[in-house]
């Protein structure tokens, strides 16, 4: 019998989905999973009739791909991936590939790298983002490892990434756990976005008393727009005009508020803390899910912290886009964006992944969930200066700011009189301001720790370290 060309290991959503793209794209493949009833399953379900067979034993499973061997896998990310890897590895030989395609944490896959390639066959960590659709109609992905393996796999890669108009949406990334780090910041910007798209939904629901159609309108008309033309953007409208088929009410207010995290948006938080980089409104993002978690403390302050007396406030009307809530989450957007973006570039110093920032752009504009037109013009902005400081500062983007801080003030300060909580888009508020303040207060802070602490400070006027007596 021949030897199938690729082999995926773990069947759940999105192992499932992506070997039927890579057999869907001429590579015969074989499957394992633990568990092996999902194996028998599979093959006589959606696996049917095609050029996939299934292993029971991982021995089985390795010898039934031809050499050097395309392993992907599939399982979850942590101790799982370690257990498949220290059973898979031993069964391997010089030359074969292993791809871990979950959300591994970006350190993991840097000892990993470590340990497998000392063993004479590669390994790549590689973020997969698009979910279940993405992953059967063409992902995005973000390969990290040697370049030689990701040689080795290219040709399979660029046929299964999303393909847009300059080429699949995956490229290599850059050594050890880069591919991961990439993925990790994604899903960060996605925390973001997510959260920004909230916040105007429930400004529209609780201050013009717009029911879900009617927000739905708007997103839609947002989703025909440069600055916010996004798969985001189109399934919050898709979302907003599902109905439950029981009473024909809006299903989205039948969801409880509280929002789950597995773990990529803390990271990128932990990592922006460790490298220096400020994400405040990704920040703001996760802090709304912890926030949210919290719902029987939040229902039993409602009733003791009573909310600010009746307001009222102009958002413009559907016909203009809403224009100052547009204004707040084109900017937000951005920020998360810029935010990501510029975590990245520190990343690439601190890590030496040398990541080209055109490419990372390019490959986000298909199949992943933050993929966006805005992405284009990010895409620009970095191919003009791959290590430019902000993406607020490119000509485009600073013309977006000038013209929507207005709007986007406005709603930072109308919300807060009514008491609603727009945290990303105050953070964003706070963090173009200050991002645009030559001269901030932290003289004053530095003069303080200089005070109790003798910790010194630069001057303006002069070179030098200085101290001052304080409190003599
Ligand atoms: P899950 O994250 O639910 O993982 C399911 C798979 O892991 C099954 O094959 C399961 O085998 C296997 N597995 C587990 Br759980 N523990 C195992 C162990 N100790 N040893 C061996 N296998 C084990 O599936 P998923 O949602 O398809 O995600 C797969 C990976 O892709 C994850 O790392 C996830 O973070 C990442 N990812 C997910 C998405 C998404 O939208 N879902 C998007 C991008 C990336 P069993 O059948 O025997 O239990």
């Amino acid at each position: 019998m021949s030897k199938a060309h690729f082999g995926l290991v773990g069947l759940g959503v999105m192992g499932e989905n992506l070997v039927l793209n890579a057999e869907r794209n001429g590579f015969s493949s074989v499957v394992y999973n633990r568990t092996f009833s999902k194996t028998e399953s599979f093959l006589s379900g959606r696996g049917a009739g095609k050029s996939i067979s299934g292993a029971r034993d991982l021995k089985e499973f390795v010898d039934s791909l031809e050499r050097p061997r395309r392993i992907l896998l599939m399982v979850k990310a942590g101790g799982a991936t370690d257990n498949v890897i220290n059973q898979i590895a031993p069964l391997l030989e010089e030359g074969d590939l292993l791809i871990d395609g979950g959300n591994a944490l970006f350190s993991d896959t840097e000892r990993r790298v470590k340990e497998l390639e000392s063993k004479s066959f590669g390994y790549i960590g590689m973020g997969v983002s698009g979910g279940a659709k993405g992953a059967l109609e063409g992902p995005s992905m973000m390969p990290g490892g040697t370049k030689a393996s990701y040689d080795a796999v290219e040709a399979l890669l660029s046929k299964m990434a999303a393909q847009v108009e300059d080429g699949p949406c995956v490229t290599y990334i850059g050594p050890g756990g880069s591919g991961h780090f990439v993925k990790t910041v994604h899903n960060g910007i996605e925390y973001g976005i997510e959260q920004i798209l909230a916040e105007a939904y429930d400004l529209m629901k609780r201050t013009c008393g717009m029911n879900c159609d009617a927000i739905a309108d708007v997103f839609r008309h947002w989703n025909a727009t440069e600055e916010l033309c996004s798969y985001l953007v189109e399934i919050t409208e898709i979302c907003l005009r599902t109905k439950d088929p029981i009473d024909g009410s809006d299903v989205v207010e039948k969801i409880m508020d509280k929002a789950g995290q597995k773990g990529t948006g803390l990271w990128t938080v932990i990592s922006a803390l460790e490298l220096g980089a400020s994400v405040p409104t990704i920040y703001a993002s996760l802090n709304a899910r912890v926030m949210s978690s919290m719902k029987s403390q939040r229902t039993k302050a409602q009733s003791i912290l009573k909310e600010p007396s009746a307001f009222s406030f102009d958002l413009g009307d559907i016909s203009t886009g809403m224009s100052p809530v547009m204004d707040a989450v084109v900017l937000s957007t951005i920020a998360s964006y810029a935010q990501g973006m510029d975590l990245l570039l520190l990343a690439s110093k601190e890590y030496e992944y040398d990541f080209h920032m055109p490419s990372i752009a390019q490959i986000w504009k298909g199949g992943c969930i933050i993929r966006s037109k805005l992405l284009k013009r990010i895409q620009n902005a970095y191919n003009n200066d791959n290590q430019l400081s902000n993406l607020l500062v490119d000509p485009w983007f600073a013309s977006q700011v000038q013209r929507r801080l207005p709007g986007l003030s406005k709603v930072v300060s109308c919300a807060a009189q009514a008491g609603i909580p727009v945290p990303c888009f105050s953070s964003t508020l706070d963090y173009i301001n200050s991002y645009r303040t030559a001269r901030l207060p932290q003289n004053l802070v530095q003069a303080m720790r200089d005070c109790f602490g003798s910790h010194t400070y630069e001057r303006v006027d002069k070179e030098g370290s200085f101290h001052t007596n304080w409190l003599d």
